[in-house]
């Protein structure tokens, strides 16, 4: 049968540029996985319950089976939920996205509240409990304790409390979540950058990085590929990758990274 009527309008629009989505176009993604770099974006994330995790679901973005050294993932976490414990010599770094958890560290024994940009670290074979009583959206980092005679202690905290840290040549702001100390294996950065404001470096290096970008847009270059992205998106970076970042639209571009220290790469 024809259609007796047709509407046309929306073609008609996209010519004005209103409501042009691409997320809902079928087969469509920005994600890509190439030999040294990934860009995951949020319509690829793939959810799946995980061993010794209670009611909550994890996507890994990131694992050794990609390369790396260390696994980055999202959490779910549903009401009366509780996190797995690390296999043995497996570090954990949480970042909380959304929510509330629970975190007791073997250090003080006593629970804090974690929301939104707290975090916390826990040592690897330490007393490891996460829990939410009515929900929470976590990122988590996680790798084996590389450091023979390091002495890794429990650390918890705030993003906000933490010290805009001198990157001379760059304009980016800087914070560091765990100690610069010799007794951590990798240290976990959260990069402010405003729209114009750009790496000055086109870094090349031995380091690994998960990214996760919280807020904002700009432009990645990874490699020869340049990379429109915005909050959501997560970036894996092999080793010696060429990348670079320029802030873009009208906010602050904000991004959380990995990146392995302390360790001879030799
Ligand atoms: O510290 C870093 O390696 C960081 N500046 N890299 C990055 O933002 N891609
Ligand atoms: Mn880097």
């Amino acid at each position: 049968d024809l259609e007796d009527s047709w509407d046309y309008s929306n073609v008609f629009s996209t010519s004005r540029n209103e409501g042009i989505t691409f997320a809902d176009l079928p087969g469509f993604t920005r994600s890509t996985y190439q030999r040294d770099h990934a860009l995951i974006t949020p319509e690829s994330r793939v959810f799946a319950s995980m061993p010794g995790w209670k009611n909550a679901l994890t996507a890994h973005l990131i694992s050794p089976a990609t390369g790396s050294k260390f696994s980055m993932y999202l959490v779910d976490m549903k009401a009366s939920s509780a996190a797995g414990t690390p296999p043995a010599g497996v570090e954990r770094f949480v970042f909380v996205l959304d929510g509330a958890v629970k975190a007791t560290l073997s250090s003080n024994k006593e629970e804090k509240l974690l929301h939104a940009d707290d975090y916390a670290y826990f040592p690897a074979d330490s007393a490891n409990g996460l829990s939410s009583d009515a929900g929470a959206g976590l990122l988590i980092f996680e790798r084996f304790y590389a450091l023979k005679s390091g002495q890794a202690a429990p650390v918890n905290g705030s993003t906000a409390e933490r010290p805009v840290l001198p990157v001379p040549g760059e304009v980016f702001a800087l914070r560091k979540l765990l100690p610069s100390s010799n007794d951590y294996d990798f240290n976990i950065h959260v990069m402010d950058f405003r729209p114009g404001e750009a790496l000055y470096v086109k870094e090349v290096h031995y380091n690994q990085h998960g990214l996760l970008l919280l807020q904002g847009q700009g432009i990645y270059r990874l490699g020869d590929s340049w990379y429109p992205v915005q909050a959501g998106d997560a970036i894996w970076m092999a080793p010696y990758v060429v990348q670079w970042y320029g802030a873009l639209g009208s906010t602050t571009s904000r991004y959380i990274l990995y990146k392995d220290t302390t360790e001879d790469p030799l």
